[in-house]
């Protein structure tokens, strides 16, 4: 049965990959066919991947070295978080020079031999362009904030601010920076205020200047004439500000990102990014779209827009962790999160497509936020997080470690952190008296973006085989020993062999990219079960997100028919309508 349906999925795909050079009617369920629709896309954050000089630190040629392990893996698609020179007060997300490697992570000949690894194994590698700011050390911006009169004066957003009878300077308006405090920031030299959402070493460009546009563009060709295949693009929306910036009213200020996002203009730059470049090459692109409604996406990526592939809607990760949101995490359901992904496959159109993820590096690790990272449950919700977001309609994005079931770190102490979003926060909420030192560090263990960054847990070996040195950047997860990727190599019940087979079905499985997604139950507080349909070809997936076993009867006269994948090996159950489903168990069935 089962290499009956391999070899149909095979004579599918092979059709496939012939339609997507025949016109674009040649489509598959109303979707035109593209590689970066089909894509597992893996985020790699260069600094806590793996270290190749005992340096403590991460970098490319790290990632060379574990090439093989993604290939293996199954993942095609690397997203490398910014590679680029910077001074590294943001996770490198402060770019100082971009056609230059960040000195610490290599050279520009380490990125060519990584490339080149990654092509040679079939992949294709996309990188971070975070173009809404800059450094400050950028030379843009030294030479911007050397005059007024200076030719790149206009490449930021300066204002004079406001003058009190008495002197007293205030901010141009109330705009809050998403690393706290104002976004606003009096440079001394020329006596104006320069806007930078993010930290005061991260001026935003102006966008509204031709000469700034230009200048991004060619920086992207440069890599693209390098061979990468796209770009993950750093908070996107947020390049067209709102106009003329009055001050938030208290609303928005409960939630300034959908503020501060998709201005007047945004459409006009992100359509001219794509004439001028992205339309010459065939890449991928993903906007991280901070601020922006489910609603507001087709308006970014409906493909007769010619602007953007898709976008990370945060509607779901951020169920949990809203930005500028609550100090801990946020309850939730599981119907909640249902229903966000019932609203995406009901609001997003044939042209649009879609993202699923619900990690990255700015947030809390994936098992211990939405699954339970206790011990005897962390292998059965990791492998069923991963199964949801690879049988869900959208591009999946993996972050580092998740195929391991990597958890959150036990932060104790504010020394324990390095985000630069925690040390302004403690600035402003604990040293002004507003929350203790205590309430404060224990929020921040939950929710800190620390937590998804430290080191890639390789083995058992002193400092988890991330590096030969004794220092690394920041701790590895004392829980090192018992996660990591040589133990789980050995082990066949491990997430990491888990996901290896689910991205394997995954990939073989067109239904899964294009097919019909219907939820079967959304009001079902403890399990997840959907259909995805592609023609003849019928998937069923069920989730018991419960740390109980939970007996789930099928609705409407299905039958679980022929199991594909099941997290517990021995799970035989097929040819049934009433499931007996372990803690937290994700089984794949075929109709
Ligand atoms: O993040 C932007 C940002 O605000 C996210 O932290 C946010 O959680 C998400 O957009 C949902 O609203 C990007 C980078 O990913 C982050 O690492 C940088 O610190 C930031 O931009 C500034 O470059």
């Amino acid at each position: 049965m089962f290499w009956r349906s391999t070899l149909r999925t095979f004579i599918t795909a092979a059709l496939l990959s012939c339609a997507a050079a025949l016109p674009a009617q040649q489509l598959v369920n109303g979707y035109e066919p593209k590689w970066w629709k089909e894509a597992v896309v893996y985020q790699v954050y260069p600094r806590s991947f793996k270290d190749s000089n005992g340096d403590g630190i991460g970098g490319l040629p790290g990632i060379t070295s574990k090439l093989d392990y993604l290939q293996k893996l199954g993942v095609n698609v690397i997203w490398l978080s910014p590679h680029f020179d910077s001074p590294n007060i943001d996770g490198g997300y402060d770019i100082r020079d971009y056609r230059k490697v960040m000195t610490e992570f290599g050279d520009m000949a380490d990125f060519d031999a990584l490339l080149a690894g990654i092509k040679q194994r079939h992949m294709r590698l996309i990188i971070d362009l975070v173009v809404n700011h800059t450094s400050d050390e950028n030379q843009w911006f030294v030479e911007s904030r050397s005059s007024k009169t200076n030719a790149y004066r206009d490449f930021y957003i300066w204002r004079p601010g406001h003058t009190a009878p008495d002197g007293t300077r205030t901010p141009p308006n109330n705009y809050p920076s998403y690393f706290s405090g104002s976004a606003w920031t009096l440079d001394p030299k020329t006596n104006e205020y320069y806007l930078h959402y993010f930290a005061v070493k991260q001026p935003d460009l102006n966008w509204e200047n031709p000469k700034v546009r230009e200048e991004v563009y060619s920086i992207m060709r440069f890599w693209l004439d390098k061979g990468v295949d796209g770009f993950r693009m750093d908070v996107i929306p947020l390049l067209s500000k709102p106009t003329g910036m009055p001050d938030l009213t208290a609303e928005q200020l409960k939630d300034p990102p959908s503020a501060y996002a998709n201005g007047p203009h945004l459409a006009e730059y992100l359509h001219e990014m794509n004439r001028e470049v992205l339309s010459k090459y065939d890449v991928m692109t993903v906007g991280e779209a901070t601020g922006t409604t489910l609603a507001q996406t087709d308006s970014l990526v409906d493909d007769r827009r010619h602007e953007l592939n898709m976008i990370f809607n945060f509607d779901a990760a951020l169920l949990r962790h809203p930005d500028f949101g609550p100090p801990e995490l946020a309850p939730w359901s599981l119907p909640e999160l249902k229903a966000i992904y019932d609203s995406h496959a009901t609001v997003l159109t044939k042209h649009d497509w879609d993202t699923v993820f619900l990690s990255n590096h700015d947030s809390p690790r994936v098992v211990s936020t939405f699954g339970d990272d206790s011990p005897a449950m962390r292998v059965s919700s990791a492998k069923l997080l991963e199964t949801m977001i690879l049988t869900l309609r959208g591009t999946a994005f993996l972050y580092q470690g998740d195929e391991l079931g990597m958890t959150n770190y036990p932060f104790k102490k504010l020394t324990d952190f390095n985000d630069i979003a925690v040390k302004n926060a403690y600035k402003e909420e604990v040293e002004t008296g507003k929350v203790s030192a205590a309430a404060f560090l224990a929020s921040q263990a939950q929710l800190s973006r620390d937590n998804a960054r430290t080191p890639m847990q390789w083995d058992s070996s002193p400092e988890a085989g991330f590096t030969t040195g004794t220092h690394p950047w920041i701790a590895v997860n004392p829980n090192y020993k018992q996660i990591n990727a040589a133990q789980e190599e050995s082990d066949p019940a491990s997430v990491l062999n888990y996901v290896r087979a689910l991205i394997k079905l995954r990939s073989r499985t067109l239904a899964f990219v294009y097919g019909d997604y219907q939820d079967l139950d959304p009001a079902n507080a403890n399990i997840y079960a959907y259909i995805r349909t592609l023609g003849e070809e019928k998937y069923l997936v069920v989730e018991n997100f419960n740390s109980s076993p939970v007996k789930y009867t099928l609705p409407m006269h299905l039958k679980a028919a022929t199991l594909l994948l099941s997290d517990i090996p021995s799970s035989h159950e097929a040819n049934v309508s009433t499931l007996n489903l372990g803690p937290w168990e994700s089984r794949i069935y075929k109709q």
